[in-house]
């Protein structure tokens, strides 16, 4: 009797902890019968350490600390690319931009990423969801490229990489690439462009009408030219890098207040990032060596958040991962599968960010643009370019790349050469180059970085100096 009363109790607790359970996955899920909405939210040559929560002093941004506190930071985040377009190209695809020769920057004008590849808009296209690009494509001038062909419903931005942020005769030229468009028309704007950029990503949110949306908010800022408002310049001390990265994090703000309101963000997927590291001597990407550009981590480690409304207990992610990984992660968080044309080189995060997996979603990352290369495997760096002896640093002591082990290390320089190679076997030749002049800009710039003893300005006249007497010698030579 005693026996069975027992095991009815254990029974009956089990039964209860069941139910427990139950409920709190219904808690848990609340947007299960709704699709996830995502946003992809990237700034433009963001310097690693200018934003308040990543240790700046003088540069104030609390929505996007906000976003970081509420998400998970990855400390070791990385574009594909040091520069915007083949690191736009390797993010939007989910696969490394060389294997289609996306590796110089800036596309020509008759001329872009290849049509036969993939993209993110597409593949939410594919899923039912509303696609929207606000902002920087530079993918590609042609109409061929326009990115209402290429898997955006709704466009409002420019083609190429950069402008002014006030409307203005040379670059609103309607035959110009930098000019404003909306599905093809030329747009006359007022104001400032980053303002005038959040106000038409609240609008077509709006305009999704309660379907699942996918929106790439490709802003400008803070990349040159440097212009700011007067009352964001008098908020900056009268620096421009400055007010153009407070004004962004305003108008994250403020895009953050109305999708709070509509209570659309318990349901939407954030990330925030930037293209590539920062460039002027005005940013800083410390702790990090080197600048936008080069392969040194200044170059393409970045501040990666992910804010989401899943449960989760993790606020930041130590292993390597990459921006190849937001597209197939994205597409993984909100329950939706594609079949992708072509097999993908980033990766599903979510089994390690929400499932406890421990292994490192990458045992591998590589990176190349024309003459110089890189390798990344667990806690070793190599850095290959033309007309310098190897760099390997030891990221995991030495995260400022200040120590090369290369002489100390022939057996890693070795190894890791070899896989790079192998890896190198299944790209194609890049299909555009650069002047070059920035072989040998790049060049001095890495001597430069190398050389430091500690952190120096990331522009030097005298690399442009050099560089120049350098392209002199090698037309005379080669003529
Ligand atoms: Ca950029």
């Amino acid at each position: 009797m005693f026996k069975n009363t027992a095991l009815a109790l254990k029974a009956l607790f089990s039964f209860v902890a069941l139910c427990h359970c139950l409920s709190f996955l219904t808690i848990a899920e609340p947007s299960k019968d709704k699709k996830l909405n995502v946003l992809v939210i990237m700034a433009d040559d963001l310097g690693y350490h200018d934003l308040s929560f990543q240790g700046s002093k003088h540069i104030k941004t609390p929505n996007i600390d906000k976003l970081a506190k509420g998400g998970i930071f990855f400390t070791d985040g990385h574009t594909s690319a040091s520069v915007c377009s083949p690191s736009r190209a390797g993010f939007i695809t989910g696969r490394y931009q060389q294997r289609f020769g996306h590796e110089a920057n800036c596309p020509p004008d008759d001329f872009g990423m290849a049509l036969d590849e993939y993209t993110a808009g597409q593949a939410f296209q594919s899923q039912g969801y509303k696609t929207f690009l606000l902002g920087k494509w530079h993918l590609g001038n042609t109409y061929a490229q326009y990115p209402t062909r290429r898997g955006f419903d709704e466009f409002w931005g420019l083609r190429e990489g950069s402008r002014s942020y006030f409307y203005n005769q040379e670059n609103d030229n309607p035959k110009s690439h930098r000019a404003i468009e909306h599905n093809g028309k030329h747009v006359h704007f007022e104001g400032f462009l980053t303002d005038r950029i959040t106000d038409q990503a609240i609008e077509m949110v709006k305009s999704a009408d309660k379907k699942p949306f996918f929106m790439f908010l490709s802003y400008t800022a803070p990349h040159g030219p440097l212009q700011a408002e007067e009352d964001d310049l008098a908020k900056a001390n009268g620096d421009p890098y400055v007010a153009l990265i407070q004004n962004m994090d305003e108008n994250i703000g403020r895009l953050m207040a109305f999708l709070e309101r509509t209570k659309i963000k318990e349901n939407t997927v954030i990330w925030f990032l930037s293209d590539n590291g920062g460039t002027v001597n005005r940013a800083s990407n410390y702790p990090l060596n080197g600048k936008k550009g080069i392969l040194f981590e200044g170059g393409m480690r970045i501040p990666l958040i992910l804010n989401h409304p899943t449960k989760t207990s993790l606020s930041t992610y130590n292993k390597t991962v990459s921006t190849l990984d937001i597209v197939p992660t994205s597409l993984a968080m909100a329950g939706l599968s594609v079949n992708f044309p072509k097999p993908l080189d980033g990766k599903d995060l979510t089994p390690y960010l929400f499932e406890g997996k421990k292994e490192d979603p990458h045992s591998v990352l590589f990176w190349r643009k024309l003459e110089m290369k890189s390798i990344r495997k667990q806690n070793w760096k190599l850095i290959i370019t033309e007309g310098l002896p190897p760099m390997l640093y030891d990221i995991d002591n030495d995260l400022s790349e200040r120590h090369n082990k290369a002489d100390e290390h022939p057996e890693i320089v070795s190894q890791l050469s070899k896989q790079l190679k192998d890896w190198e076997g299944d790209l194609l030749s890049p299909l555009w180059n650069e002047k070059k002049i920035y072989d040998f800009v790049r060049k001095y710039d890495y001597m430069r970085f190398r050389d430091a003893k500690d952190f120096v300005p990331l522009d030097d006249p005298k690399t442009k100096k050099q560089a120049q007497k350098d392209l002199e010698n090698f037309e005379r030579l080669n003529n």
